[in-house]
């Protein structure tokens, strides 16, 4: 079991938690087998999940990759069960057993594919889909590329590249980046990061994308759980009929389900229904109509596929949530994509805002918004180790060992703190 920290640039995204660091932090874990054959998984990097990983290999290590149940029972025994409150209130999941849980589900999953010359998909019950639409994530932000480029600009930079680097900061911006990142990749749908301005503003900007892009195009926002209910029903209220989905307006299932009750505009989370643990409460309360899955939040792809029968039956949709990645978990969501049949919507995905990569062939193509599901068996994709080599170096000269918007926030706006609900 080899475990690789690394750092990919990232620029300064702002969200309901602070700013987006010049980095972000991915680990890639490599199961090797006795037969010669490497299963690949990539994961959020912290401390905390790289110490967990490194804490599991004693117990992976020998096992049978083909028996998953059998491994992640182990898995469970050694570590002992992770409250979903450990989740945290930041816009992302900071639990780190769950990473565990996930990066040996895929690398299994890949190695399990190679051994049988059969796609990740395929071993997930089958493809329903070749092509997997993914949706434009557009965010407010300041100047600057992130990474080597985070204290200059590239003159150099054209197209999307050059877009990338530009600050957005008011509707226009959203608009001119909408317009920038669809033009690259095709996007048909487009999802708006919220919670970093008055809601006012913040409506304003998806007024001016419905404007500029018309009916047809799917629409949905994201204010990460910073509204109070009032605030989500009265500023929900003026874009009924806008929005595809309403993303964690307000915090909390019973707030959702208030919320819910007072819109017409499906609500979607990746805040408040994140866990297992948490199923029982949504179907008391009602809290969404959607539940984004991530495979890197709910414990692996096969667990993904256990909670979309869940959607199944209590009448959810399931759409897909993202962080920042590189092209294994890229290539790990497409493969879900394309196995799940009730994923009807397209998937979220960070991937625009970064430019390294870590798998031979480069940066994934997206063609009409969608990937094609990677030719070759397993995960049908290999590591191209001087390029995780450099993004490793990467991780160990930029120093993070966690993921805190917050500081990075402050080192713009000194004194800027989190607050758990905002407006
Ligand atoms: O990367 O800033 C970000 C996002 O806000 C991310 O942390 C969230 O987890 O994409 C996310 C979401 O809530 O949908
Ligand atoms: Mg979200």
């Amino acid at each position: 079991m080899r475990i690789t920290p690394i750092a990919l640039g990232d620029p300064p995204l702002l969200n309901a938690a602070g700013l987006h660091a010049p980095y972000c932090l991915r680990t890639v874990v490599e199961l090797l087998t006795d037969d010669g054959l490497t299963g690949l998984a990539e994961v959020p990097g912290s401390a905390a999940i790289n110490t967990k990983l490194e804490a599991a290999r004693e117990i992976v290590v020998g096992r049978d990759p083909l028996n998953w149940h059998a491994l992640r029972s182990v898995v469970r025994a050694h570590f002992g069960r992770e409250a979903a409150a450990a989740r945290g209130d930041k816009p992302w999941d900071q639990r780190a057993l769950v990473q565990v849980e996930s990066a040996l589900d895929v690398a299994c999953l890949d190695l399990a594919g190679r051994a049988f010359n059969v796609p990740v998909a395929t071993l997930l019950g089958g493809i329903v889909r070749e092509r997997v639409p993914y949706s434009a994530y557009l965010f407010y932000k300041y100047e600057g590329a992130g990474g080597d480029w985070c204290f200059g600009l590239d003159p150099n930079a054209r197209g999307w590249a050059a877009a990338r680097q530009q600050p957005a900061l008011d509707p226009a911006g959203i608009v001119a980046q909408a317009h920038a990142m669809v033009k690259e990749f095709g996007f048909q749908s487009i999802k708006l990061k919220g919670g970093c301005f008055e809601p006012a503003e913040e409506v304003a900007a998806i007024k001016a994308l419905r404007e500029a892009f018309g009916p047809d195009v799917p629409l949905r926002f994201d204010p990460n759980a910073l509204w109070s209910v009032e605030t989500s029903i009265k500023w929900g209220l003026k874009i009924e009929g806008v929005l595809e989905y309403l993303e964690d307006p307000c915090r909390g299932q019973e707030s959702m389900a208030a919320c819910r009750r007072a819109l017409k505009t499906p609500l979607a989370t990746n805040m408040c229904t994140t866990s297992f643990d948490d199923l029982p409460g949504s179907v008391r309360s009602g809290s969404e109509d959607i539940i984004l899955t991530d495979h890197h939040f709910w414990g692996g792809l096969r667990a993904s596929m256990e909670l979309a029968a869940h959607c199944r039956t209590f009448d959810r949709g399931v759409s897909m949530h993202s962080n920042n990645h590189a092209g294994i978990s890229l290539a790990a969501m497409t493969h879900l994509g394309a196995a799940m049949p009730n994923l009807t919507y397209a998937l979220d995905t960070h991937y625009p805002w970064q430019w390294e990569e870590i798998i031979v062939g480069g940066r994934v193509k997206f063609e009409g918004g969608c990937v094609t599901l990677p030719k070759g068996p397993g995960l049908g994709v290999e590591l191209d180790r001087a390029a995780l080599a450099r993004a490793h170096e990467n991780f160990r000269r930029c120093a993070l060992t966690e993921r805190n918007d917050e500081v990075e926030m402050q080192k713009k706006v000194p004194g800027w703190k989190f607050a758990a609900t905002r407006w």
